[in-house]
């Protein structure tokens, strides 16, 4: 007999019935809600829950720490499904436990509009969901993450206040995607020994047998990684428990093997891929029922069943207002809360511009974020730093912070190794754990091996700020693989994500500014090459924030726009210059972002860019960078100057003048262009 079959009945884990009912009945609320949810929305994945049933469990009832009533307990343990798909093995947790939503009427309406039990788990749609899952393997990503946070907050504010764990339930599929390997590395390095994934190891995927297309040993690669490992029946609650508690003895990370069935409970269909991704189907629904014992009844909790269940929701009442004296009794309550609110003041900005403005002088934008965040990280101590190392390149570390290691979990710099998608992740998990500001930092090019996880940061709200240098062919010498083209733009295509890109050091600073206040993820996207400075004066307000100011507004009569942005900003003052030399008034329009311009209102919009044609006003957009798009901004008819291929390997001088973004270049292309359009 192979592993994954197994004798005796479902329904049956203990001989007698006592008074309380079995942990095996327990586990089969969730199963029957599963079935019932997927098969009312006929869409779902019945199979995960249900082979899951028992040591989700085994976990609720006899580890987790939690408080049903506050799902925002600052020091409950986190529980991530990077299983995603199984979402309805968390809403069936989450209702049985006793949490506010979702409510019994939310899983009938499993995967319907505006019901919050969404087709896959989303944070913010219910309290008790901490991550949203469903890309595999950004789930247990996310979850070293947390678990980072939690050891740092730790340091700072030691055990009486922050001392809980991350449980993590990942499948075949989470363990199989590149992240994984980024994330396992991460974790065993940093010996994130409060990180807990119990794998549910049902040799299952959607096209079959996990033997089509796996045959490495991924018990061996934990261990190669340095994780403590160990396996388990998951089906049944006893043994799950066995090895959750000799997983919490370990101090390393700890990979539990539960060896499971997919869609247990279902005669004829548990143990294959029928049960992953649909509706068992009326008959087997029926038949399952009466494997499992399960009254004939769609939706049907008995009572003591129920009972059970929420008082398992109300068992951490007792350590949370414990936790809650604590939090009374210490002095660092007031900033504790502050922190956990992900509050920070920009009072550092201010005196930082003066600063800056008395003293101007070319700097990249790279080297003025640097600045910028030598006041940010004494300003705001909520800040962890790091690269995917590059360091250096990125200048993301600033003097104070210390390395966050495995000896020194209150250091604030975290060196990622050469892992972008695990660093982002890790990072969205920090975010949404709460009480850190993550910022870090790759070359804009490399948002591409990132961006599956800022697509996470974005859909999940989580106030991620990626520090994306060498943003442009402004690079030089590495050359096309390392000179983003169309980064910016897609990016930019990106909702509920902000795209920066300042235009110096004064810009670099309010940029950073907005980043650390938004609730949305930021990318600051910062050059490699020295950049004249073109905020010369002070001002009242942060002109970053509408997105797209005029710089300088047209000396004789206007007849052209330029939008620019970063490192072209220059460029247009200096396009603008020989074009009033020319008698031909020029706006010069600095647009670090374009989201935040388009969310301003239609006057403010209206004075920047007037809704006249572009025979009486010309729009230019100068980016090196891919046009496309750009027609948002300049209309049909207006003229964009960019770059629409690949970079080339060159000084970036060179570069910049082989692509013909000079100002006697555009200004010369500008005046043509009005020519041949007849604009006088
Ligand atoms: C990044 C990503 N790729 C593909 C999918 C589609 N998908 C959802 S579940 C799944 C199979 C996962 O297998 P496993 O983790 O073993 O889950 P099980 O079938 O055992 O429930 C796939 C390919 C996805 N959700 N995310
Ligand atoms: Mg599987």
């Amino acid at each position: 007999m192979g592993p994954h079959q197994r004798p005796g009945v479902p329904g049956e884990s203990r001989p007698t019935e006592p008074m309380q009912p079995t942990d095996r009945r327990l586990a089969n609320a969730i199963r029957a809600l599963a079935m019932d949810a997927v098969e009312a929305a006929n869409s779902g994945h019945p199979g995960m829950p249900m082979g899951m049933a028992d040591a989700a469990t085994a976990l609720f009832t006899r580890h987790l720490k939690f408080d049903a009533a506050d799902p925002r307990w600052p020091d409950r343990d986190r529980f991530i499904l990077s299983a995603g798909h199984g979402s309805m093995l968390l809403y069936a947790l989450l209702y049985l436990t006793g949490y506010e939503r979702p409510t019994l009427e939310d899983i009938k309406h499993f995967r319907q509009l505006g019901s919050p039990t969404a087709g896959h788990p989303e944070n913010f749609e219910l309290p008790g969901v901490e991550v949203t899952t469903g890309p595999l393997g950004q789930g247990l990503a996310m979850a070293v993450g947390m678990a980072i946070a939690e050891r740092h907050l730790n340091a700072v504010y030691g055990d009486d206040l922050v001392d809980h764990r991350t449980f993590v339930v990942a499948g075949d599929g989470c363990l199989m995607e590149g992240v994984n390997h980024e994330a396992v590395g991460l974790a065993g390095h940093l010996k994130l020994g409060r990180l807990i994934v119990l794998w549910d190891d049902n040799h299952i995927t959607i096209d079959g047998s996990t033997d089509l297309s796996r045959n490495e040993d991924v018990v061996a690669r934990h261990q190669a990684a340095q994780w403590h490992t160990c396996e388990c029946d998951g089906l049944n609650a006893d043994d799950v428990d066995r090895a959750i508690s000799e997983a919490l003895a370990d101090p390393r990370p700890s990979l539990i093997r539960c060896r499971t069935i997919i869609g247990y409970g279902a005669p004829h269909k548990q143990g294959t891929a029928a049960t992953h991704g649909s509706a068992l189907g009326h008959d087997e629904v029926e038949a399952a029922r009466r494997e499992l014992g399960l009254e004939d009844k769609d939706f049907y909790v008995p009572d003591d069943v129920l009972t059970a269940w929420r008082d398992v929701g109300k068992k951490g009442a007792a350590a949370h207002s414990e936790w809650k004296q604590r939090l009374d009794s210490s002095s660092a309550k007031s900033e504790f809360l502050v922190r956990m609110a992900g509050k920070v003041d920009d009072s550092w900005l201010k005196p930082y511009i003066d600063k800056l403005l008395s003293d101007l002088k070319p700097v990249a934008t790279r080297k003025a974020s640097e600045m910028a965040l030598e006041a940010i990280n004494v300003a705001i101590p909520a800040t962890i730093g790091g690269s995917a190392d590059l360091t250096g390149s990125n200048n993301t570390k600033t003097k104070a912070l210390e390395p966050l290691t495995a000896d020194n979990y209150g250091g604030r710099y975290i060196y990622y190794g050469i892992r972008e998608f695990g660093m982002s992740a890790a990072m969205n998990g920090m975010a949404l754990h709460g009480g850190v500001i993550p910022y870090g930092g790759t070359f804009l090019v490399f948002t591409d091996y990132a961006r599956p996880a800022i697509r996470l940061s974005a859909l999940q709200n989580a106030r991620v700020i990626y520090v994306m240098t060498h943003d442009s062919i402004g690079l030089g010498e590495d050359g096309p693989t390392h000179q983003p083209i169309e980064h910016l733009q897609s990016l930019r295509a990106m909702p509920q994500l902000e795209v920066y890109r300042p235009a110096d050091a004064v810009e670099t600073a309010e940029c950073w500014a907005l980043a650390l206040q938004s609730d949305e993820p930021s990318i600051l996207a910062l050059t490699r090459q020295n950049l004249t400075p073109v905020r010369t004066e002070s001002s009242n307000e942060n002109l970053c924030a509408r997105g797209a100011y005029r710089l300088k507004a047209a000396g004789n009569a206007r007849k052209v726009i330029i939008l620019a942005t970063g490192s072209e900003v220059e460029i247009a003052l200096g396009v603008a210059e020989r074009l009033e030399s020319q008698g031909i008034g020029t706006d010069v329009v600095s647009m670090p972002c374009t989201e935040r311009f388009d969310a301003q209102p239609a006057d403010y919009r209206e004075n920047i860019l007037p809704d006249v044609s572009n025979r009486e006003i010309l729009r230019v957009s100068i980016e090196a960078g891919t046009t496309f798009g750009w027609e948002r901004y300049t209309g049909l008819h207006g003229l964009r100057v960019g770059i629409d291929r690949f970079g080339v390997s060159a000084p970036a001088k060179d570069a910049y003048d082989y692509f013909g973004l000079t100002p006697e270049k555009i200004s010369a292309r500008i005046t043509e262009f009005m020519k041949t359009r007849g604009i006088q």
